[in-house]
């Protein structure tokens, strides 16, 4: 079972025994440099050579910023697969095609450790970048996969643990777009009328260098907010566009802030995709919420507006401590909540700003079937009306998953599924809690890896700007909401995480393991130091 790419490189680190705790079983004999080379019998389509490094790129008027950036180099596979961004610390737009294989070469040349990422796609367990998979400053991991995805907007980004925060605020993040047939038929818009928008936010001191946490424990349990809304790297972002129709592919790369996204006109906002591809048809809503690592793709026509004309995407204002049923979060940390930042979670503002350009004469009409949608039926779950049920809860200041928080390798009894099977997971931010800290209300975004999910259902919900139709990998509770989804475990057996994408809750742990036991793979052969937490 255990495959000899896996698990290498920790063997040669030095910090190895520190980072994962009692790994035994999982390291295997190979030498360390067998993580480096390709397996013989994959073919990669794509052979990509990816580093993380530092850089300095200009964001702000005046000095450049020091930040770590994807870098890459193409060795293999069309030229259009690997897209470099100008003046943006973010890494380049890598495309691939569903059926692909692909092969990636990992550097780490950051003074930290780190791992890869790929947000939303469904790979093997070796292949997800779980953070037991670290490798420090001067190493290489090799990634072989091949393309299970639909089409549709999926990024990278590190996943060491306690770290993930801190090196996306850095830089270190970029999209990964794939494409298949059916997205091809669909009649959407392509080429520069595909444009893909990255939305971050992020501090500055006077010398235009980032500013992280202070490391105050408050601003944790917060996570991270800054004042200045970049997109695609830069403040101030214009699109400028045509009187045509355009496919915006949004990706919310924020550590913890929470858009209310809206046309500043107010007209309608034309949703086409999610997390997980093209929906079945466009669905429209006033607004729409994203929270941290959810991506939406829109259909924004401007074939009417005049040239010279110009509208704006924007953030809505909305009260993110409140429960639903207009419970307000007050009491001696709900007060408090964000609420000493600049610019705190649920503040209004100007995304960015679209300014009509040039005349085209022709158009694309919004198609009223996007992709064909096969979703799960709850009678197919294992547990159809027994759902497996996760609280996320505050416990003496760290926040909990059913009060348990990270360990690198454990696995809870609940937190073990059978392969090839589906169930029904249900996640509960009841807000507030017990005690002194119990008025403490924050909104969690909580993503799944290794695969995409189908939300059954959702209550207590206070916004009507969800898109919760379609493939989803990660799905936004705010305070007072529980939310139950179908998830099923297809193919690939072994260790994934769970996790609250609010990358500071993150880091402080709120973060779980699950084993899909399956071909020979069982929790308690692979994970020697599983207990219940
Ligand atoms: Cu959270």
């Amino acid at each position: 079972m255990i495959n000899r790419r896996q698990f290498l490189k920790l063997t040669g680190a030095g910090a190895a025994g520190l980072l994962t705790g009692g790994m035994t079983s999982f390291v295997n004999a190979s030498g360390p440099d067998a993580a480096l080379k390709p397996a013989k019998n994959f073919v990669p389509d794509l052979d990509i050579d990816l580093r993380a490094a530092p850089a300095q790129v200009p964001i702000l008027p005046g000095s450049s910023t020091d930040v770590w950036r994807f870098e890459a180099k193409l060795l293999k596979g069309d030229p259009a697969s690997l897209t470099r961004l100008e003046r943006t610390y973010l890494g380049p737009v890598i495309r691939a095609q569903t059926g692909q294989k692909v092969r990636i070469r990992f550097t780490n040349n950051i003074a930290d450790n780190t791992i890869v990422h790929w947000h939303g796609l469904h790979v093997p367990a070796d292949m997800d970048g779980h953070p037991r998979f670290v490798i420090p400053q001067g190493e290489s991991y090799l990634y072989e996969f091949e393309v299970r995805n639909r089409a549709g907007t999926y990024w990278y980004h590190p996943h060491p643990h306690g770290i993930t925060g801190p090196q996306v605020y850095s830089g270190l993040a970029g999209l990964f777009l794939v494409s298949d047939d059916e997205e091809k038929a669909a009649g959407l818009p392509t080429g520069e009328y595909d444009i893909p928008l990255v939305i971050q936010d992020r501090a500055f001191d006077k010398n235009n260098q980032l500013v992280y946490l202070s490391g105050h424990r408050m601003e944790q349990m917060t996570g991270f907010l800054g004042d200045w809304i970049l997109v695609n790297g830069q403040p101030d972002f214009i699109l400028p566009v045509a009187t045509h129709a355009y496919r915006l592919r949004l990706l919310n790369g924020s550590n913890s802030r929470i858009y209310k996204l809206a046309w500043q006109d107010g007209s309608p906002m034309t949703v086409i995709g999610t997390d997980g591809g093209l929906l079945e048809k466009p669905v429209q809503r006033r607004y729409v919420m994203i929270g941290p690592a959810e991506r939406l793709e829109l259909w924004a026509d401007f074939s009417r507006q005049a040239v010279g004309s110009e509208t704006a995407l924007v953030s809505l204002p909305f009260d993110a401590g409140a429960l639903a049923g207009g419970r307000r979060g007050g009491g001696m940390m709900g007060g408090m909540m964000g609420s000493d930042a600049v610019l705190p979670n649920g503040a209004g503002f100007s995304v960015l700003r679209v300014k009509v350009k040039r005349q085209n004469k022709e158009t694309l009409a919004l198609p009223q079937r996007l992709s064909e949608f096969e979703g799960y039926r709850v009678g197919d779950a294992v547990n159809p009306g027994n759902p497996k049920t996760f609280h996320l809860i505050m416990q003496q200041m760290v926040w909990t998953l059913n009060g348990r928080i990270f360990q690198m390798e454990a696995v809870a009894g609940d937190e073990v599924v059978q392969m090839n099977t589906m169930e029904v997971w249900e996640f509960v931010n009841e807000g507030g809690g017990m005690g002194m800290m119990g008025m403490m209300n924050m909104p969690h975004p909580i993503h799944l890896h290794g695969l995409q999910f189908q939300v059954l259902e959702r209550r207590g919900v206070m916004h009507d700007g969800y898109v919760d139709e379609g493939w989803k990998d990660t799905v936004l509770l705010m305070p007072g909401e529980r939310i139950r989804l179908l998830v099923r475990f297809a193919d690939y057996p072994g260790l994934f995480l769970y996790h609250c994408h609010n990358l500071e809750h993150e880091d402080m742990g709120m973060m779980r393991n699950y084993f899909v036991e399956g071909n020979g793979a069982t929790a308690k052969q692979k994970s020697p130091t599983a207990r219940e937490a």
